[in-house]
């Protein structure tokens, strides 16, 4: 964890397969990762103590993924003032459902930042972590706003591919 920016926590070792968008675009952004398992119901004080101590342990960055009645992101909130990005993990009885309320609904007081159920959800997880980051280091802002103009251009490159198709252009 040392030198860690931004810590993913899981609520179960299952969930990690959907949490890999996440994974992968800290790493193509060079953003040093931990990652763990903790629960918010299974290892209360473990969520507890890793929360607490995050800020000072150089922590800037949280994310919290759960699926089911997921209070993992809420718990991690209730005990430390860095921001928390919480990823509703897909599956279970709901699909993700509960899971996605569960984060979103977080009554005022104690903010988590929701993204959506899937892998879109967790990618953005990581984008926003980086866009936080980004506020306070400008090497990172610049390669953020690389990464949207290549987006922009895969978009541009896509609506001349389908050009063909298009009786109107
Ligand atoms: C949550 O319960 C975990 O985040 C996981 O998505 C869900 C089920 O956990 P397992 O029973 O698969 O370990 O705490």
């Amino acid at each position: 964890m040392k030198n860690a920016k931004v810590a993913l926590l899981m609520g179960s070792k299952n969930d990690l397969p959907k949490l890999q968008p996440a994974i992968d675009t800290l790493a193509q952004f060079g953003v040093p990762l931990t990652v763990r398992v903790m629960s918010a119901h299974r290892t209360p004080a473990t969520v507890a103590e890793f929360a607490t101590n995050a800020r000072a342990a150089g922590l800037r960055v949280m994310i919290a993924a759960a699926g089911g009645a997921a209070h993992l992101a809420g718990v991690v909130a209730a005990h430390t003032t860095l921001p928390v990005i919480g990823i509703p993990v897909e599956g279970g009885a709901l699909n993700g459902l509960d899971a996605l309320l569960s984060t979103v609904q977080m009554p005022g007081g104690i903010a988590v930042a929701t993204v959506g159920i899937g892998s879109g959800g967790a990618m953005n997880a990581g984008l926003l972590a980086v866009q936080i980051l980004a506020l306070s280091d400008p090497e990172l802002a610049v390669k953020f706003d690389k990464f949207r103009a290549d987006q922009r251009e895969k978009v541009a490159k896509a609506d001349s591919d389908v050009v063909a198709l298009d009786q109107f252009r």
